[in-house]
């Protein structure tokens, strides 16, 4: 047996690795839902396609991000930062897109999508140097990161966008809604993973969290979710 996992060169995941246990079906969920994405994009509207198409690369993307964070967890019982950071810089702005491409249809300018898209590289790039360069300042770079989020927060609650959702009505409305409050609920469970694995006065309240087990369950809610919020306008509005 032994012999057999190590050609397939398989690494073990004990049965108490919680954390090895979330990377392992964060990374088939992903890729459950990257297929799915795909294979629906077809039976909508033109007008819905890109956004179905996104949702796929959103979830395609994380999906191969997983696979090497499951590994180099598996591997190497370290934390996968690298990959973790990549992976979202890569994702986020695809989900400030999404903002992007369902307004469109009200007259969203990309104008709207690349403050969003700014926004989201300056909370996710403060986000790093404080987990990896410059952890002892953590708290520091956490709180530019979570300004960062908050700007997100009340573009897309107050701000130009929620103007344009409101214009467009019906189905997009209450899809950009329910984005809304995936951004605002969903989105703030990664502060509670990087206080959870930086050190800081939040340790104390923090530290017994982990913070692989938070950044995967966060991912999961939030990348899926997306998608299938996403997928749920394209059908109730081509029931319209
Ligand atoms: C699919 C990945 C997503 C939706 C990742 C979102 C990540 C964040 C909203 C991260 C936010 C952070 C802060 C607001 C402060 C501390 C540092 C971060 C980067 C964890």
């Amino acid at each position: 047996m032994n012999y057999l996992l190590n050609y397939l060169s398989v690494a073990k995941i004990a049965t108490d690795d919680y954390v090895g246990f979330t990377f392992f079906v964060g990374c088939m969920a992903m890729m459950a839902a990257a297929v799915f994405f795909f294979f629906s994009m077809n039976t909508f509207d033109k007008k819905w396609r890109t956004s179905i198409l996104v949702s796929g690369l959103i979830t395609f993307i994380a999906a191969v991000h997983y696979w090497y964070m499951r590994d180099y967890w598996a591997s190497n019982a370290e934390s996968p930062t690298f990959f973790r950071y990549v992976d979202w810089v890569l994702t986020v702005p695809l989900m400030c897109v999404e903002f992007y491409l369902i307004l469109k249809v009200a007259g969203a300018k990309k104008s709207m999508m690349w403050r969003l898209i700014f926004l989201s590289v300056v909370m996710l790039v403060t986000g790093y140097i404080g987990e990896t360069l410059d952890r002892d300042n953590a708290w520091l770079w956490g709180l530019v990161s979570g300004i960062a989020y908050f700007v997100i927060v009340y573009d897309i609650w107050l701000g130009s966008a929620k103007k344009l959702a409101v214009e467009a009505g019906g189905a997009v409305l209450s899809a950009h809604k329910t984005l809304c409050w995936f951004v605002l609920v969903g989105w703030a469970i990664y502060p509670i993973g990087y206080m959870a694995g930086t050190p800081g006065w939040y340790e104390s309240i923090f530290g017994g969290l982990d913070l692989n087990v938070i950044y995967n369950i966060g991912d999961a809610i939030n990348k899926i979710g997306f998608g299938l919020v996403v997928y749920n306008l394209a059908v109730n509005s081509s029931k319209e």
